[in-house]
């Protein structure tokens, strides 16, 4: 099984709206050092196509929806993402793409770490190889 979390926020609402606030702590899995969002994507783009070898990311789908898929080098799951209440939780060493973009999507990303090229693992059969030789070490 691909390891990863869906994480269900509190909501704060009452007949005006919804209000979701993330912070560390019981609800949130680590410090948030950076936020980025992405919107106006293409229905059958691909993004992503890569891993990361350090940094940890939360997910959420404010607006519509999409299909993230999720390799841990052995397996590969898709979750499908459609709610601004969850959150994808993804650690280190997973490839991820995602797809599927409803006209409305708006995907904003929660990172444990600054922007850094370096950790980004981009080419899948290093991937590949690095996993297997992490998974080695850690035995
Ligand atoms: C991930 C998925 C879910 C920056 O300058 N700063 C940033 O913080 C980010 C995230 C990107 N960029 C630049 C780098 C590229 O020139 O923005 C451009 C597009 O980035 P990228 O092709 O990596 O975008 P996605 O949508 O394929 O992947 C992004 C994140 O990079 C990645 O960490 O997990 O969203």
């Amino acid at each position: 099984m691909v390891k990863y979390d869906l994480l269900t926020f509190p909501v704060h609402g009452d007949h005006t709206g919804s209000l979701v606030a993330l912070e560390k702590g019981a609800d949130f899995p680590f410090d948030i050092k950076r936020v980025y969002y992405i919107w106006g994507t293409d229905k059958n783009a691909v993004r992503g196509k890569h891993a990361h070898r350090k940094l940890e990311q939360v997910i959420v789908c404010t607006s519509g929806s999409c299909d993230f898929i999720l390799d841990d080098g052995k397996e590969r799951t898709t979750v499908h993402l459609n709610s601004p209440v969850q959150g994808l939780h993804i650690k280190s060493n997973i490839w991820r793409e995602f797809t599927n973009f409803s006209p409305d999507c708006v995907v904003m990303v929660l990172a444990s770490e600054h922007y850094d090229e370096s950790d980004y693992i981009r080419d899948y059969q290093t991937f590949l190889a690095e996993v297997s030789t992490t998974k080695r070490e850690s035995r």
